[in-house]
């Protein structure tokens, strides 16, 4: 075959596929799913299923793909991806969200929820709404709650049993103004630092210790550098199944409710999933020789942190009512 004769043939059978790639990329919409969690996480596991319901409901006109281990970026990067929309959809917790959204900062107030029941039954309702509208007015739809459990505080130094116990400690926190006031109002030092860097921080003693869910700090190996947990359970912080609002509004009606409701059932998936990893994370963390102890008396903590609230309240008083909602419910 003459070269010619050759190259117009790759030519035409490339456009002809060319053309039909682009066809099925502008027919069936794959959207793009942000994932800080290992692939075995709970919340990882509820937004696989997530896409594979509403793949299966559209009958393939939406599908998904979710990017784990936090590949598509940091938290609060994608938080504003979302709300541009160059990412479609993300499990977010509220804690980073709270520098975006000022309505999710009252669920990082320390100690506000009883236990997660009532976070649950409270997110599930009147609270869960107003925090929605907050969402929706930076751009984002809030499509199921998930559970993050309890966090608590650990370190490499000691047990940590009274506020006085973290003084002069390095602590690593979230991206939020809030809880380094929560780690300063004990005498800490606070380090806001991205979830990936804190493995080798702990190591290279950085920092000496940081807080988080019996998962969280299981499936990032942070037990390994930082033995001493002590079950504080200072804060108890929902996630989102967030959606990008631009992306949302492609949809038709129909295609919305299907969306609606499959990321309310990945969402009672995910929670079923969480209570069994928090007591599987507990016993393989023990069972690596952690040290774990549980704070018998939380007021002292309490006592300490109050000034967050304060300091909060007069920073916003518009969010004093739903602060109220939820310290006044059962
Ligand atoms: C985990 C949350 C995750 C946060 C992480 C953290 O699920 O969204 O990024 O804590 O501490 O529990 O940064």
């Amino acid at each position: 075959m003459n070269m010619i004769l050759k190259t117009a043939r790759t030519t035409a059978i490339g456009a002809a596929l060319g053309a039909s790639l682009l066809a099925t990329t502008v027919s069936a919409q794959e959207l793009r799913g942000w994932n800080i969690h290992v692939e075995d996480y709970p919340v990882s596991i509820g937004m696989e299923s997530f896409v594979a319901e509403v793949s299966e409901k559209t009958d393939g006109r939406v599908t998904g793909k979710v990017f784990h281990n936090g590949v598509l970026g940091d938290q609060p990067d994608a938080i504003e991806q979302a709300r541009l929309g160059a990412i479609d959809f993300g499990v977010f917790s509220l804690g980073p969200m709270g520098q975006v959204v000022p309505e999710t900062n009252v669920v990082s107030l320390p100690f506000i929820f009883k236990s997660t029941d009532q976070m649950y039954r409270l997110m599930d309702g009147d609270v869960g709404d107003e925090i929605g509208k907050g969402l929706e007015a930076k751009g984002l739809v809030a499509l199921g709650w998930y559970d993050a459990g309890a966090r608590s505080f650990y370190n490499s130094i000691k047990p940590i049993n009274t506020p006085e116990d973290v003084v002069g400690m390095k602590v690593r926190v979230m991206n939020n103004d809030l809880f380094v006031g929560m780690v300063e109002s004990m005498g800490g030092n606070a380090t806001p630092m991205a979830f990936g860097e804190v493995y080798q921080s702990l190591r290279t003693g950085v920092v000496d210790g940081a807080e988080n869910n019996p998962p969280s700090y299981e499936s990032t190996n942070h037990y390994e550098v930082a033995k001493y947990y002590s079950l504080s359970e200072h804060l108890i912080i929902p996630e989102c199944l967030c959606m990008s609002k631009a992306t949302w509004d492609r949809f038709s009606p129909e295609d919305q409710e299907i969306v609606m409701a499959a990321g309310r059932a990945s969402a009672d998936l995910q929670r079923g999933l969480w209570q069994e990893r928090e007591a599987a994370s507990m016993a393989k963390v023990e069972a690596a020789g952690t040290i774990v102890n549980r704070v018998e008396n939380k007021v002292p903590f309490q006592e300490a942190m109050a000034g967050v609230y304060a300091s909060f309240l007069e920073d916003n008083p518009d969010l004093e009512g739903l602060v109220k909602m939820i310290r006044d419910a059962d």
